[in-house]
């Protein structure tokens, strides 16, 4: 279905990559499709980033769930090759700073799309939500939707905050020097994880954004003089040479040193929209801190099951 733009609250964008398919992915691909056409009210445009061999089972996985659900939503598919083209420049950029193991261009740019993104929608659309394959909903995406409307003037991006020590330990050398900072920070502070008592005023950590759930205001994007600008390779060097930062998660890193930089371009989405599983890091040296970033209170309304962790029946 080629994009048509309708009214402003009618445009349901939901940008998924699923490229370079194998059994686990596609397995991934189902519960994610599964539970968005399970839940949805209402009529949403897939835009799926995909390669020949992966479109076909990304397809046949969800004309299933369509069938079962009788539900009606559109979906486009996008070469990956070709949208990794139209964002070359910024991966060049990224990649230095961002990536494990720079080089394997194709492979990166798959973790760079997001910050490009306005250059592979349609110019008319006016905004979307990029979500992770490893994501599986538990209500209906309308409701994810309806955050828009919570956007502030300046805000640009809608992200959930990371759950995981990951970015206090990427900033060990930065936390050092500042050590009154609260970047890399959990958003509960330990003392506050342990006391049985309800604090008033928490200073909160900034922990760090995780990019499973990304929400896109593409027109305030393409006219971001701030944000287009921060993109280039000069600007992305000065901001990681600031804060002393290697990373290796690609787009999320570069969005978490945004938030640190410009915290009025991103809306801070509820963790509930986001509820990473990913343990790794309580194993890896930060069990005493873990559970203080782990943190995630309410009911859950997105499970994002990264570093391939099961999402609760
Ligand atoms: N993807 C593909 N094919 C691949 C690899 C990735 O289509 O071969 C897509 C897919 O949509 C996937 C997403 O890219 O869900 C992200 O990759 P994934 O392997 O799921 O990353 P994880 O290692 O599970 O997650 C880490 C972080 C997570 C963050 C993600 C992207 O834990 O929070 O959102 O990296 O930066």
């Amino acid at each position: 279905v080629k994009y048509s733009p309708r009214h402003n609250d009618t445009e349901y964008n939901i940008f998924v990559i699923y490229a370079k398919q194998n059994y686990q992915l596609q397995k991934k691909f189902e519960l994610f499709a599964k539970s968005l056409v399970k839940y949805t009210t209402i009529k949403v445009h897939l835009h799926i980033i995909t390669d020949e061999k992966s479109e076909l089972s990304a397809e046949e996985l969800l004309r299933e769930q369509i069938n079962h659900y009788k539900k009606s939503i559109y979906y486009t598919f996008y070469d990956v090759e070709e949208c990794a083209e139209k964002i070359s420049d910024i991966v060049h950029a990224m990649m230095p700073y961002f990536s494990s193991n720079p080089g394997s261009y194709y492979s990166d740019a798959l973790f760079y799309l997001s910050l490009g993104l306005h250059r592979i929608a349609d110019p008319q659309m006016r905004r979307a939500i990029l979500i992770d394959c490893d994501v599986v909903f538990r209500t209906d995406v309308r409701l994810l939707f309806n955050e828009f409307h919570k956007f502030s003037i300046d805000n640009l991006f809608g992200l959930a905050p990371e759950l995981t020590p990951v970015y206090r330990h990427i900033l060990y050398r930065y936390r050092a020097n500042y050590v009154n900072t609260n970047f890399g920070s959990s958003y509960y502070p330990s003392s506050v994880m342990r006391s049985k008592h309800k604090h008033k005023h928490i200073k909160h950590g900034y922990p760090g954004l995780n990019s499973g759930v990304v929400m896109f205001d593409f027109q305030r994007i393409r006219e971001s003089r701030l944000y287009l600008e921060n993109l280039k390779e000069g600007y992305v060097r000065k901001i990681t040479q600031k804060y002393s930062f290697k990373g290796h998660l690609g787009d999320q890193d570069y969005f978490t040193l945004l938030g640190y930089e410009f915290p009025a371009l991103i809306y801070r989405l509820d963790c509930v929209w986001n509820r990473q599983l990913c343990t790794w890091w309580k194993d890896h040296g930060y069990s005493d801190v873990f559970d203080a970033y782990f943190h995630c209170e309410g009911k859950v309304k997105v499970y994002h099951g990264n570093c391939n962790t099961r999402v609760p029946e």
